[in-house]
């Protein structure tokens, strides 16, 4: 990709509901009209639908199913949540990237990736990420916390995923406690927040990120295709993953700083409504042992309360639930 392709994507970016000619292009990035014209062809060749007359210049139409920096940088300009953004094409994992990416300075981040060829799952399990078609995120944040106040992070997370998804949804979305995110009772989302910390604080939070944004169903793998699902499955249109990323980071930004200032019991109503555990037989797994319960209730700490099949009541902090 050539050094100017993000600056040209963003001014395209920018100007969509115009045409803007390559000398504007050009003058603005001190290139030359050639250059301009190279970068433009790259872009079409990417995938991107790009509108260009003689005498009138160039409009964006679509963007690839990829991201671009300069577009992501631009759309998140406002962010209070990061200070710094860095987008790759492929990585393992954006969890890695992001441990690696935080030792030795006190930054803020987003790590964004199309693809993940190792992206992983609570336990070590796969997350399927494959190219263009979700959002693989991580987010390195810096919170000065005790140590006891991190597994609530998940419960006021959780609620700002599942409404943004909801806003691109036309079926019900519901959080499944405590890490994941569901429509009409397939996976759309999955989080894990992971803690790097010394030995009396902690030093960063690193919460994961897979949306499955535009996979129509043969797009998944044939062992998970009975348990998956994307946003696209529920909307009449393909997911604009820009627009996607822009309310998220803002939810997320939200109820981040609702995590740091008040109490779970603040959400505790919303999150059982936004919930779908309730009223059904769950297997439950907890530290490799499984039993079969139903859930009652989330405390005010945010532990789940679960009746087993001996009517004993028990207290959880984390479990794999399958519904
Ligand atoms: P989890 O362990 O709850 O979910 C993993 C399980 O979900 C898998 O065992 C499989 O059954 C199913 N699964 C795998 N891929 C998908 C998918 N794309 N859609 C629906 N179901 C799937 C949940 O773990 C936490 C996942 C976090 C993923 C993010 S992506 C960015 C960041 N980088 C990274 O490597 N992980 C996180």
């Amino acid at each position: 990709m050539s050094k100017y392709s993000q600056d040209v994507i963003k001014i395209l970016y920018t100007h969509q509901s115009e045409y803007i000619s390559g000398q504007d292009i050009a003058d603005e990035l001190h290139i030359s009209r050639a250059a301009v014209k190279k970068v433009i062809d790259q872009l079409k060749a990417d995938g991107c639908q790009i509108d260009s007359i003689n005498h009138k210049g160039h409009q964006l139409n679509q963007l690839a199913d990829q991201w671009y920096s300069g577009i992501v940088s631009h759309i998140l300009s406002d962010n209070q949540l990061v200070t710094s953004i860095n987008v790759y094409d492929t990585v393992e994992s954006t969890q890695t990237i992001a441990k690696q990416a935080l030792v030795g300075n006190n930054d803020t981040m987003i790590i964004l990736s199309d693809e993940q060829t190792k992206g992983r799952g609570r336990f070590n399990r796969n997350w399927a990420s494959s190219k263009g078609k979700g959002l693989w995120m991580s987010l390195v944040l810096r919170p000065h916390i005790p140590f006891s106040m991190i597994p609530k992070f998940n419960l006021f997370i959780a609620l700002g995923i599942k409404e943004v998804i909801q806003q691109f949804s036309k079926d019900k979305v519901a959080i499944k406690w405590p890490n994941d995110i569901y429509i009409n009772d397939k996976k759309v989302c999955g989080f894990l927040t992971e803690m790097v910390a010394n030995y009396d604080s902690i030093e960063a939070i690193i919460c994961g990120t897979g949306i499955n944004l535009n996979h129509l169903a043969e797009d998944f793998s044939e062992d998970i295709q009975h348990r998956a699902t994307s946003i696209r499955m529920h909307s009449d249109e393909k997911i604009n993953r820009y627009d996607f990323l822009k309310v998220l980071i803002s939810a997320i930004e939200k109820r981040y700083n609702q995590f740091l200032n008040q109490p779970f019991e603040s959400i505790r109503d919303e999150y059982i409504e936004a919930s779908n555990i309730w009223q059904r037989k769950l297997k439950f797994t907890e530290n490799k042992k499984q039993f079969i319960g139903e859930a009652i209730d989330i405390d005010n700490d945010g532990f789940l309360m679960v009746k087993d099949e001996n009517n004993q009541i028990r207290r959880l902090i984390s479990a794999d639930i399958e519904i």
